[in-house]
């Protein structure tokens, strides 16, 4: 049997007007244009094969709705797909409504020159070929390039990136590790972020790291990211307490007061039932050092101590002794980004 179905020849030129182009806006309208966006998107064509005055068989007319019927599928599909909440990327674990990364950052370059990608340098890291595509910086000395400068004024650009089983990346200055955070599309982490990813993270107190998987807070150096497996935050972060300690996005007060806690004197604040009773904080009210303690100089805030503050690192751990300038073997990083 054949059945008459009349389409206002005008709606379907409107409907193809509209589709020219902006097919992918469309697929979020509501209503006929919605359906006939998915069905355009999903056959390629217009559905135009109706015409006004003219028969169609009833065979043709089910074959229409049931390409509505599967283009509607397919747009409940794909709505429920981008209402899902996306993972964080590779190296990071979401805490709230930012993703931070898992471990320690490290900074890195191209040999070739080209932008650095992170699961590719973690890849050649797990191969055993670090340094041959993927060169890092910092784990040993100060061997930043001059186009990498303190001042963060760079002319080479160097990447964060959060790798495991690497040496974090230290001697560098809070403007250098913003830098390499943005280099890589991310921020330095800020204290409250950072203060959020820490929590669940046990401190180990003074006990020492050698021969345990305890945070690394009494230790003759560092330890590589992310190997200490019990020094790990509720969010799945690695070594947020002790190996180095960790530039934050705080910059502090300071200026030469006469009071107990300036340049570098450390005391335990703490309530007993703040982490093992001990963590430290420095130079509240002091001078800021860059190489000495300079006057007028602001501090830049470490958080969660190294791996030689033994019971003073721990998630409260504060250190204002340093200047935004200055650069130890004992400070790293590490970035945050925002939540996909
Ligand atoms: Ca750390
Ligand atoms: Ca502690």
């Amino acid at each position: 049997m054949d059945i008459h179905i009349h389409i206002d020849d005008r709606l379907v030129a409107g409907v193809r007007r509209l589709l020219g182009g902006r097919r992918g806006m469309l697929l979020a309208a509501t209503g006929i244009l919605t359906v006939a966006g998915v069905l355009y998107a999903t056959s390629g064509a217009p559905p135009n094969t109706f015409v006004s005055g003219q028969p169609i068989s009833s065979s043709a007319v089910n074959t229409q709705f049931q390409q509505l019927y599967a283009g509607m599928n397919a747009l409940e599909a794909s709505v429920a797909a981008l209402q899902q909440p996306k993972s964080c990327p590779s190296g990071m674990v979401p805490v709230g409504d930012v993703c931070v990364d898992k471990y320690e950052a490290t900074v890195w370059a191209r040999v070739d020159g080209a932008p650095v990608d992170c699961a590719a340098a973690q890849t050649a890291v797990d191969a055993g070929i670090e340094g041959t595509d993927y060169q890092p910086f910092g784990e040993t000395s100060d061997d930043y390039p001059a186009g990498f400068p303190d001042s963060g004024n760079l002319t080479t650009k160097l990447y964060a990136c959060s790798i495991k089983s690497v040496t974090p990346s230290a001697y560098l200055t809070w403007f250098q590790a913003q830098q390499a955070c943005v280099a890589s599309g991310k921020h330095l982490i800020t204290n409250g972020e950072w203060q959020a990813a820490v929590a669940g993270t046990p401190d180990p107190g003074g006990a020492a790291t050698l021969y345990t998987q305890n945070c690394t807070t009494n230790f003759p150096g560092t330890t590589k990211t992310g190997e200490q497996s019990a020094c790990v935050s509720g969010a799945g972060a690695f070594d947020l307490i002790g190996n180095l300690s960790e530039w934050v996005d705080l910059w502090g007060q300071a200026g030469s007061m006469p009071n107990l806690f300036m340049d570098g004197a450390q005391v335990p604040p703490w309530s007993a039932n703040f982490g093992d009773g001990g963590d430290t904080t420095s130079n509240l009210a002091g001078r800021a050092v860059d190489g000495v303690y300079k006057s007028g100089l602001p501090a830049a805030a470490a958080r969660g101590g190294s791996w030689l503050d033994g019971v003073g690192a721990g998630a409260f751990h504060l250190n204002l002794n340093a200047g935004p300038s200055f650069s130890s073997h004992e400070i790293g990083f590490r970035c945050a980004a925002r939540r996909p």
